[in-house]
């Protein structure tokens, strides 16, 4: 199981009430190993807020999510899991989509109320397998924030340099969220080496038929908490959403995708 990114904010507000030392990761460069981008760039990460749950310094942001339709969002299951949220999703009333917003401290795109969730009933969260979620939207986005999803057998999910990965989530590993949206340039890996990297542990186990290995082999690059739920874009088309890993950007520890071929299918075949 993903160390859920409420946990991490929760102890940041307690922190800030009382100064209790804060567990730091013991890892550098972590997105991590990124670099800033306008939203422009790519229209279809968007950010998955509740300011009642998390808190208004950041939007309420907590997860990523991805446009697939003019009202669909596609998003992480463990970001909507009651660990995260703290509640059932539908209790939660201020969940909303925040497109058109690469600063989350300013007021630029719309904010957007989600008027349905629907999680995967396969998802497991002692594998991670299935980690996926749709987000319907009470108004629909332009078309223009819609990026295609990456089928079965594409080309895009080769192994290979030139995937890119989205988020505003923790850029050092120890809890330094940014507050404008970041990308990673990262390498979708062979199936073996998340394969040998998670064979089974408290973390998750690699499933190839649903997931995806990306990072870089001798670290750097990668995706980490508050960037669960994002994209992975290569070819550009949407190949990845941000599941788990083993801490962020570490040697041998690669990032894990849901595989969005497997969720295709899902949804080609009526959920
Ligand atoms: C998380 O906790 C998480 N390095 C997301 C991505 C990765 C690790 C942890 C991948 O949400």
């Amino acid at each position: 199981m993903p160390r859920p990114f409420a946990r991490a904010l929760a102890v940041a507000a307690t922190a800030a009430v009382i100064p209790l030392a804060c567990p730091a990761p013991a890892t550098a460069d972590v997105i991590i190993g990124g670099y800033p981008v306008e939203i422009s760039e790519s229209p279809w990460t968007v950010a998955v807020s509740s300011r009642d749950r998390f808190g208004g310094t950041r939007a309420g942001q907590f997860c990523g999510g991805v446009v697939i339709s003019r009202s669909t969002v596609l998003t992480a299951a463990h970001c909507l899991s009651k660990e995260v949220l703290g509640a059932p999703p539908r209790q939660v009333r201020d969940l909303k989509v925040i497109a058109g917003r690469g600063d989350l401290l300013s007021a630029e795109g719309r904010e957007i109320a989600v008027r349905d969730t629907w999680i995967n009933p396969r998802y497991d969260s002692f594998t991670n397998a299935g980690d996926f979620a749709v987000l319907t939207l009470a108004e629909p986005l332009a078309a223009s924030a819609v990026i295609p999803m990456a089928g079965p057998g594409d080309a895009a999910y080769k192994p290979g340099p030139g995937a890119v990965v989205y988020g505003w989530g923790d850029t050092t590993g120890s809890g330094d969220y940014a507050t404008a949206l970041r990308a990673a340039r990262v390498q979708v890996l062979p199936d073996a080496l998340c394969e040998e990297a998670y064979p089974g542990s408290v973390d998750g186990t690699y499933v190839a038929a649903s997931m995806l290995c990306a990072g870089e082999r001798e670290g750097g690059r990668d995706a980490c908490q508050g960037d669960s739920g994002g994209p992975l874009v290569a070819q550009g088309r949407l190949i990845g959403l941000v599941s788990w890993g083993s801490g962020c950007g570490r040697p041998g520890s690669p990032g894990v995708y849901t595989r969005v071929s497997e969720v295709v299918r899902t949804l080609g075949a009526g959920r």
